[in-house]
């Protein structure tokens, strides 16, 4: 598989990118226009995604092949961990439940990774994990270059910007390059695809505070 295969992804999902980086959520969080009600909004639905983020790498881990892969994946899994403190103590200060039903988008995306790592193949899964903390790392460095580490976002800015967030997204990258064969390019493609179109999803749930319609 060509070394290529990164830049071809970012290539071909770029429109979608784009789409995600410039939505509104992301420009008025920029701008410190969010209104709180939305933020929060986002809060407790990330925070369930987090959640099931630590199970898709717990299946991740099981599956993986080998010693360099397994450890990357466990430091992640207790990277998240801590991530969801962030999300606790900010809840325990605003005095926002947590206690919430996943939305449509929320379930179907969380689903979605779980389901890839059970039935997909190990590089779709890992160009689903490649997908969303990119999608993280660019989103939250487009509000850091405008706002800084403002309040109250301040620990989620510096958590997905830090240099060694940077690393990892790296690091997942040059797994899901190591692991994609050319029986995988295709599986590997619409992963991608559906991760970046699911991002963009999440910011317009929480914008739009989407519930289920029923
Ligand atoms: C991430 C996230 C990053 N928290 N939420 C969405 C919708 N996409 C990506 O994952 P992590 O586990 O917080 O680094």
């Amino acid at each position: 598989m060509s070394t290529t295969l990164l830049d071809d992804l970012l290539h071909e999902a770029r429109p979608l990118w784009q789409r995600m980086t410039e939505h509104p959520f992301l420009r008025d969080l920029a701008t410190g226009q969010l209104p709180r009600e939305r933020f929060d909004f986002w809060v407790q639905q990330d925070y369930l995604f987090v959640q099931a983020g630590i199970r898709f790498l717990a299946l991740l881990i099981a599956r993986a092949p080998d010693e360099e892969l397994r450890r990357g994946l466990l430091d992640a899994a207790v990277a998240f961990r801590h991530e969801l403190t962030i999300f606790e103590d900010y809840a325990r200060t605003n005095g926002l439940s947590l206690a919430v039903d996943p939305t449509p988008v929320c379930l179907g995306y969380a689903s979605y990774l779980l389901a890839t790592a059970a039935t997909g193949s190990l590089a779709e899964a890992l160009a689903v994990l490649w997908g969303a903390e990119k999608a993280y790392y660019d989103a939250w460095v487009t509000v850091r270059r405008s706002l800084g580490l403002a309040e109250p976002y301040a620990r989620w800015i510096e958590n997905w910007t830090s240099p060694q967030f940077a690393a990892w997204v790296d690091w997942v990258g040059r797994q899901l390059l190591r692991t994609t064969t050319a029986l995988d390019y295709d599986a590997v493609r619409a992963a991608f695809l559906a991760t970046a179109r699911y991002e963009y999803l999440f910011w317009d749930m929480v914008y739009t505070r989407a519930r289920w319609p029923v």
